[in-house]
């Protein structure tokens, strides 16, 4: 009974854990699909890396475990030094694999923002935690927009685009701190650095509101700073 229960709870932590990890993806702009292609090789190569270390670890709880005394003497020099460089090299080859398949999508999407001719967007981060984006309006001024403020301090900033239209998103920390946009539904997650402004070329292809967050823990508002965007 104390064997089985074992078994099941390990059993239980790792279904918890791979459907932690399991997340829908989609594909609302030009660079969701070479984005979701690689999330999903990572997440398998995990997946099948969890596996494997919960199945053995399982199975040598229960097979080492105290009542069983014959079975625990350790393993010799040559076998642990065996084992010590086949881990190694396995870790190695993963990491080589994980670059391999990363670096077409991370140059893919340097490629677009060298490329890009859309419409120029600057999204600041501000020192007081707030989005302020900087849009180009129909009269070729630009419209600078500042977030609505709520009752908890949340500090909401919201801007419309078009769908199917391109834009040059480019990101500038008017503070001393790092902030980073994040728009889960987007796929996009870019760093907002002081000195350097990154940028990102992008062309949403659904209609909808996309909720923006800051993803670097940036201080005492980073948890108020939200945005809004409206394509439509
Ligand atoms: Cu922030």
């Amino acid at each position: 009974m104390r064997k089985n229960s074992k078994y099941k709870l390990t059993l239980l932590g790792s279904l918890f854990t791979l459907l932690m990890g399991i997340q829908l993806v989609s594909g609302r702009s030009n660079l969701s699909d070479s984005y979701d292609r690689l999330f999903n090789i990572v997440t398998w190569i995990s997946i099948v890396v969890l596996l494997f270390v919960s199945v053995l670890m399982a199975r040598f709880v229960l097979k080492y475990r105290e009542e069983v005394e014959g079975a625990r003497s350790p393993i010799g020099h040559t076998m642990a030094k065996k084992l010590e460089a086949g881990w190694t090299a396995l870790a190695i080859f993963i990491i080589l694999v994980l670059m391999a398949v990363s670096y077409p999508t991370l140059s893919d999407l340097d490629d677009t923002v060298a490329a890009g001719t859309g419409e120029k967007l600057i999204i600041e981060g501000t020192a007081n935690w707030e989005w302020v984006f900087h849009v180009q309006n129909s009269t070729g001024g630009v419209d600078v927009i500042r977030p609505v403020v709520d009752s908890n301090n949340v500090k909401t900033t919201t801007m419309t685009l078009e769908v199917n239209k391109e834009y040059n998103f480019i990101f500038w920390a008017s503070g001393s701190w790092i902030h980073s946009f994040f728009v889960p539904d987007l796929n996009i997650k870019m760093d907002v650095n002081p000195g350097t402004n990154n940028s990102i070329s992008l062309t949403i292809l659904e209609p909808g509101n996309y909720v923006v967050l800051c993803a670097e823990f940036c201080g005492a508002g980073h948890s108020q700073m939200r945005g809004v965007i409206i394509v439509e």
